[in-house]
């Protein structure tokens, strides 16, 4: 008998990748969010929720829980020995510590495998194959990266047009002023030195990291890998910077301008392409985590710069005919996308829905434009791990529904009304300091962090519309 096998020989095991692929036993689940989103908590609590959360109460709308059809999961070998390993046993220890801690911020791609097993619902199946595994392989990777889409398609003139008009409002202005004062002082169409083109990029990058900082909380920072930068840290990749007083006119092939030219060019192919064809092609299902909640504690200017640049990550998405990704890449796969709010305990229950029509409303400008064409989209306020409880207090004779937990930098409890979500987005003038109050909160302690799935808000929702289709 013909085998049907190709003749030559795959190692086995990219044979069985092959295989599990082609039955649809293997999905491949990318998590991404704006620095500080809450990426590894989300991965290390559905890790914990697959791993120990096998009552059916503990996920009601998790189907194959809640059924009773999962028959248990496993953590497996990462398929991809070239990307790091997602770090979950680090993560839940330091969850698990007395007192708990957070885990440490990341600052690249990782990945984790899970194995599945579950009984199938298949009326075809149930006879052949009663109980099937499904793989599933969670990549985590910083949204910022996803910043650097737009400059596929933009010069590096079309670059430093961009950014310059981008520093003549306040906060960048005055946070660009040294790294300005510098390219002043040289000369573009001047023979290049090294020195002056490392200084440059190192003000540059010090300017972003001062947009970044907490006190300011700006996102629309490119390139993204300057701020992060993953296994790219201290490579002279990342040692260029847009000219904010370019005044057109020629240059010469060795002066200053051609050299950042360059490499802008070179960051172009070797760092932003490499990314969407290693990575990002082989995404079957997408999660976007967004903080939204920490913008309203900073203001107006955080906010219109986080939505801006939530809606930039976003154009990776866009498949239509006009998308960029169409011409870079063939056959992009991702067909479900989930937009999240996380951090969903830090409001009172009731404001839940609040919260999910403000997330709404921030993406109003992609979801627009038919963006996402082909592909299943769906928003959702969570808590990866629920560090508050519901309380209430009476103030002035009224009953206030308010929340209670540790916050990070205490050692008590305390009930506190952190301000509602609005509906819509507030006009700058009602940006008002002291308005909302949203503090993070430390993990909640727990008498044994093995034996169920850790508190959440809502992470069923999200497992029920990310993977429930594959049991
Ligand atoms: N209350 C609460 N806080 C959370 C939750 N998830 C994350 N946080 C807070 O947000 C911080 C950042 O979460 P991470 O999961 O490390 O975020 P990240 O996106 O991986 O961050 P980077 O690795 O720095 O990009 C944590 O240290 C917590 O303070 C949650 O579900 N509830
Ligand atoms: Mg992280």
């Amino acid at each position: 008998m013909k085998s049907w096998l190709p003749r030559f020989s795959l190692p086995q095991l990219q044979l069985d990748e092959l295989m599990n692929r082609t039955l649809d036993r293997q999905v491949k689940l990318a998590v991404t969010g704006l620095s500080r989103s809450g990426k590894t908590v989300f991965i290390t609590s559905l890790v914990h929720q697959l791993l120990h959360g096998l009552e059916s109460t503990h996920l009601p709308f998790f189907q194959v829980v809640s059924s009773g059809r999962l028959a248990g999961t496993k953590l497996m070998q990462q398929p991809d020995m070239h990307i790091p390993s997602f770090r979950y046993d680090i993560a839940i220890e330091k969850l698990g510590s007395d007192p708990p801690t957070w885990p440490q911020p990341t600052t690249g791609i990782s990945e984790i495998r899970l194995a599945i097993r579950y009984q199938t619902n298949n009326p075809l199946l149930k006879h052949v194959s009663p109980v099937n595994t499904l793989y599933v392989d969670i990549i985590d990777y910083p949204g910022e990266w996803l910043l650097d889409l737009p400059l596929l398609e933009w010069t590096y003139e079309q670059w430093s047009t961009h950014i310059a008009s981008a520093c003549q409002k306040e906060p960048r202005l005055s946070l660009s002023k040294e790294w300005r004062g510098f390219l002043n002082t040289l000369d573009l169409g001047e023979p290049f030195t090294d020195a002056a083109v490392r200084q440059a990029a190192e003000l540059y990058t010090h300017f972003l990291m001062s947009c970044k900082d907490r006190k300011y909380g700006l996102s629309l920072l490119q390139p993204g890998r300057f701020t992060m930068p993953g296994d790219l840290k201290g490579a002279p990749l990342l040692e260029f910077c847009p000219l904010v007083n370019l005044s057109g006119g020629s240059f010469k092939d060795n002066s200053l301008f051609a050299e950042m030219k360059r490499r802008y060019e070179s960051y172009k192919e070797h760092v932003v392409k490499k990314f969407y064809l290693e990575h990002f092609v082989s995404f079957d299902r997408q999660i976007v985590l967004a903080d939204v909640l920490r913008t309203f504690n900073t203001g107006s200017a955080t906010f219109v710069d986080m939505r801006e640049a939530i809606n930039l990550v976003l154009n990776s998405f866009h498949y239509g005919k006009s998308g960029l990704l169409n011409k870079l890449l063939y056959g992009l796969k991702i067909d479900k996308l989930l937009f999240a709010a996380t951090k969903a305990d830090h409001v009172t229950p009731n404001q839940l829905p609040n919260l999910e029509r403000f997330l709404q409303q921030m993406l109003t400008s992609s979801q627009n434009n038919a963006t996402f064409e082909g592909v299943q989209t769906e928003t959702l306020a969570l808590a990866s791990v629920k560090c508050t409880q519901a309380a209430y207090t009476t103030f002035q004779g009224q009953r206030i529904s308010c929340i209670k937990g540790v916050p990070l930098d205490a050692d008590k409890p305390v009930a506190l009304f952190p301000g509602e979500v609005p509906v819509e987005i507030p006009l700058p003038e009602d940006w008002v300091e002291g308005r909302f109050n949203f503090m993070e909160f430390k993990p909640p302690r727990l008498a044994n962090i093995h034996g169920r799935g850790l508190p959440h808000i809502r992470l069923d929702r999200a497992l029920e519309f990310l993977l429930g289709d594959k049991f």
